[in-house]
């Protein structure tokens, strides 16, 4: 049995504003300009239990901690330098051998409960790589600022699951032929403390779920996987957000109609059917729910601000994805997109798997350069070099990963 120290926020805020950090009064809290965050705010709360120092803690309560370009640099994400996304707060205790999947809903033939064991031995189990990317990653991006984390680039992972499909044990308990959509529900806490409410309660098409690589996983990189990330049991969907593939695993339901679980409505997951200016409303009713997420790539080597000597080939290197698609060409340019250089791609390890890109460049000569990264997908999407269109919940930013160099 794992029991979790929840952690408490360490400041204390007001409706006129923070009063106080880590106990301590902000002496000056009146004069602090309206929407300024202290920088104190982060630098007195530690990283969760087992993450690399260099993640970045966009928020303590609950977890939100995003891993920099450069640390992303393993082809398979470790779990120390995983970025976190909670809704809620962690499960109490988790006790592993009374772990129970329900799987239920309108559509499901039956009622059938598994535990951790039955998962285990009663279907074949498999392996993937799956990409995992918040859908909210690049929000930094957008002018005017929406609502949310401000994850910059590094709210991406690529790691490898091992589990059973999603498909083996809801056709083990029968699907009902209206049967439209699943959804997902964990056992994490509601901020509010209320044990009715759900953090975040999402869920795909039934298309999505009956894939070979959507699965009910008990292991990440061939351990159990961490308390952070879902431990003991995750549903994992690769290719689609993040958000989909729910954490702390207890339930999933069959469902007759799309999933109205908690973050399946309003501005939650979902973009205008058409562009709208930015910072423009939108009818609820025009409004759809993302699917795939978009072609995108990082530039993980070198960090940028590397300082490079002169005459000197650099060697570049990163991933690149594009939801449910492969990656089919790679390109950078050294010179704001006026030209462009093709990379070396390889395939991805199975279907849903980030890809490794890689090339070598060399500086005309000395001064201030950028790299520019750009992917196109197998359907011939490029990534925009410039952010695209602006949403209300400030989704999908696929916009070009940069670094900065300076040559000599
Ligand atoms: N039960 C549960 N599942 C969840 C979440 C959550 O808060 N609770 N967050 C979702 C979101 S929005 C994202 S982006 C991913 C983050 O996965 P990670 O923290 O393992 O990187 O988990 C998803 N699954
Ligand atoms: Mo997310």
């Amino acid at each position: 049995m794992k029991s979790i120290n929840n952690r408490r926020s360490f400041i204390q805020k007001t409706l006129l504003g923070i009063t106080s950090i880590l106990g301590s009064e902000v002496v000056f809290a009146k004069n602090l300009p309206k929407n300024t965050q202290l920088l104190g705010e982060s630098a007195f709360i530690d990283l969760p239990e087992g993450k690399h120092k260099d993640l970045m803690l966009l928020n303590d309560r609950p977890w939100n901690v995003e891993t920099p370009p450069h640390l992303l640099d393993d082809e398979i994400t470790p779990a120390d330098k995983m970025f976190v996304r909670n809704n809620g707060n962690l499960p109490e205790t988790i006790d592993v051998s009374k772990w129970k999947l329900v799987i239920d809903g309108e559509s499901a033939k039956t009622i059938k409960t598994f535990s951790l064991e039955d998962l285990k031995t009663k279907f074949k189990t498999y392996t993937y790589q799956l990409t995992l990317e918040c859908a909210g990653n690049g929000r930094y991006g957008f002018s005017p600022q929406t609502s949310g984390n401000q994850w910059q680039d590094g709210a991406v992972s690529c790691a490898e699951w091992t589990g059973v499909r999603l498909r083996d044990v809801l056709e083990s308990v029968g699907i009902k032929d209206d049967a439209v959509y699943i959804g997902y529900y964990g056992k994490d806490i509601h901020l509010s403390g209320d044990a009715t409410k759900s953090p975040i309660s999402r869920g795909v098409p039934m298309k999505k779920a009956l894939e070979d690589e959507t699965l009910l996983a008990w292991a990440m990189n061939g351990k159990d996987i961490p308390i952070m990330h879902g431990f003991p049991l995750r549903l994992v969907v690769g290719g689609w957000p993040a958000s989909v593939s729910g954490k702390w695993l207890s339930k999933i339901s069959i469902r007759n109609k799309i999933h109205d679980g908690e973050k399946m409505s309003g501005h939650s997951y979902r973009v205008p059917e058409f562009p709208i200016e930015a910072g423009g409303k939108v009818d609820d009713s025009d409004l759809k729910i993302i699917e795939s997420m978009p072609v995108k790539s990082v530039i993980t080597f070198p960090k940028s601000g590397a300082i490079i000597e002169e005459n000197h080939t650099l060697d570049l290197r990163g991933h690149a994805w594009a939801g449910d698609f492969e990656v089919k060409e790679m390109m950078v340019s050294i010179d704001f997109g006026a030209t462009w250089q093709k990379c070396d791609l390889r395939k991805p390890k199975n279907r849903l798997a980030w890809q490794h890109w890689s090339t070598k460049i060399s500086f005309p000569k000395k001064g201030y350069y950028e790299v520019w990264a750009r992917a196109t997908d197998a359907n011939g999407t490029t990534q925009p070099m410039v952010i695209p269109a602006w949403n209300p919940g400030g989704y999908l930013n696929n916009s070009c990963h940069r670094i900065a160099i300076k040559i000599g």
